[in-house]
């Protein structure tokens, strides 16, 4: 498997969080969340996590500003410097540009975006299993149905900006985690 910097896309609940950890071990390389650096954040109370509570909270999107700071920091850790998957970043044109910026300043690039493919239906029923099991903040429905919405408008459109470039493998991601693991592996076998 040559490709090692790889981002993930899919809708909120899609399953990149569950996928990138397992992906992250069989590489052998790290798995970058802002979802996971930003509730970090929130948790303990930093001046980043102040300004992003209420706005999680509220099923939007985080400024570009804080999110390309804070992936910024990480991807120029020495552990990305053979690889990475990218979880939940860029989720918008503008993070998207900054990253591609950022990536060559640094001498890295993205081999392949995986994308997960689901049905918003299913996964508004899954993220309400996960508000039972974990009582994330923002993981009741009004607020499933903002954070589809917003990755409708701001994050779908960023298929068409890796599409252009041939990275683009979509993962069907409503057939079992292990499932869904090997198809991964898979279609990066085949990249
Ligand atoms: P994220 O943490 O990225 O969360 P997510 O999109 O809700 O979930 P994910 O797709 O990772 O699903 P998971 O594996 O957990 O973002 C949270 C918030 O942070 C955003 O709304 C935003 O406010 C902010 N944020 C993060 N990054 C940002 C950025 N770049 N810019 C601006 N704001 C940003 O899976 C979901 C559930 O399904 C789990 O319970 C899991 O166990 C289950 N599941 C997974 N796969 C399954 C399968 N195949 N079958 C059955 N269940 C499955």
């Amino acid at each position: 498997m040559s490709s090692r910097g790889i981002v993930l896309l899919g809708a909120p609940g899609a399953g990149k969080g569950t996928q990138a950890v397992l992906l992250a071990e069989k590489l052998g390389v790290p798995h970058i969340s802002t979802g996971d650096m930003l509730r970090a954040a929130v948790a303990a109370q930093s001046p980043v996590g102040l300004k992003a509570k209420a706005v999680m909270d509220a099923g939007q999107l985080v400024s570009d500003e804080i999110v390309i700071g804070i992936a910024e920091e990480r991807l120029k850790a020495d552990d990305a410097a053979d690889g990475f998957i990218l979880d939940g970043f860029p989720r918008t044109l503008g993070q998207a540009e900054a990253l591609d910026r950022l990536l060559e300043r640094i001498g890295l690039r993205i081999d392949c975006c995986l994308a997960i493919t689901v049905d918003t239906e299913g996964i508004v029923k899954r993220l309400l299993k996960r508000a039972e099991i974990e009582g994330r903040a923002d993981d009741n429905e009004a607020t499933i149905r903002e954070r589809m919405r917003v990755y409708a408008v701001e994050t779908e459109p960023l298929l068409g900006y890796y599409a252009a470039r041939s990275l683009v493998r979509e993962v069907p991601g409503m057939d079992s985690v292990p499932e869904v693991s090997d198809a991964m592996v898979a279609a990066l076998e085949a990249a």
